[in-house]
């Protein structure tokens, strides 16, 4: 192994390289470029990575781009975010609320919005039916009146309108919005989801492949939650009995958000109240990555 990095040339290189010597530029960007770049030479060096192996690492980073919101949460940089913000949240003695976990890639925004309640799906689909009640609600344990929950979740098949393979999705299909009225409760009648898999064969399944690791997810309901005066939440539910709960490729379950489900003449059962934190004591708006509009 080599260990040049730390030489005078190389941290001289690294400086020039992120443009620490011109007055021009952005002067945090700089910094963090800086710190990346530093970081790259050095698992060159401790790696002994050859000229193939660099480029071939350019080559699967260009062509695996567009499955790159897949790629975050499987290499477990988007529930690293979550932790992360939660560690901020507390260190600002902010902490508390329903847990936060990923979004994941495949929101998209403009579905229906219905006052109170909603039925999902818009397809056909031979699943179990499942209802969802929940109380949008504040620390105190008062309903938040006018609250706005924002669900989203796959079919049978794993599959989500706007990004079905297969196209038999139609649009919003299994995506609503719900405003709360005064007892700030919701009602989601819908068809229980399954598991998501990474498309076969695509950028992040064949590097979980490469790891070891499968590309597969639990079944799970996505959540947004908005309430005026409140930090918003981005959270989901796993399907208690999904074999995979425990063993998320995005790392996006955690305590709290496996709630049991009770089965009633053929009917699934899912209570889950979503807990908002005041916003006087919290940063947190959503954040503004990329989304598909439709
Ligand atoms: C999903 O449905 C999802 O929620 C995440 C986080 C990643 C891939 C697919
Ligand atoms: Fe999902």
């Amino acid at each position: 192994m080599t260990n040049i990095t730390p030489s005078k040339p190389i941290q001289d290189l690294l400086d020039r390289a992120s443009g620490l010597d011109q007055k021009e530029g952005d002067t945090r960007l700089k910094a963090v470029v800086r710190d990346l770049l530093e970081q790259v030479f050095h698992i060159i060096e401790r790696h002994d990575l050859t000229e193939d192996e660099v480029w071939g690492a350019v080559s699967f980073l260009g062509k695996g781009a567009e499955e790159y919101g897949l790629m975050m949460p499987g290499v477990g940089i988007e529930h690293f975010m979550d932790l992360v913000l939660d560690a901020r949240d507390e260190e600002a003695g902010m902490g508390g609320g329903t847990p936060r976990t990923i979004e994941g890639p495949l929101y998209v925004e403009g579905a229906p919005l219905s006052e109170g309640s909603a039925t999902m799906s818009d397809n056909e689909d031979e699943g179990e039916r499942l209802i969802i009640t929940g109380v949008v609600k504040n620390e105190a344990g008062d309903p938040l009146p006018g609250a706005v929950v924002d669900v989203w979740h796959a079919d049978t098949r794993g599959f989500y309108s706007h990004f079905d393979p297969t196209e038999q999705n139609a649009p919003f299909n299994n995506r609503r919005k719900i405003r709360v009225g005064d007892d700030g409760r919701f009602e989601i009648t819908t068809i229980m989801p399954s598991g998501y898999a990474c498309p076969p064969g695509g950028s992040t399944d064949t590097l979980m492949t490469l790891l070891g690791r499968h590309a597969a997810r639990p079944a799970h309901v996505h959540f947004f939650a908005d309430a005026e005066g409140y930090r918003h939440l981005t959270t989901q539910i796993n399907i208690a009995d999904d074999p995979l709960v425990n063993d998320d490729f995005a790392f996006g379950t955690r305590d709290g958000l496996a709630p049991e489900i009770t089965r009633e003449d053929g009917v699934a059962k899912i209570r889950f109240d979503l807990e908002l934190v005041s916003s006087t004591k919290g940063s947190g708006e959503r954040s503004h990555r990329e989304r598909l509009t439709a």
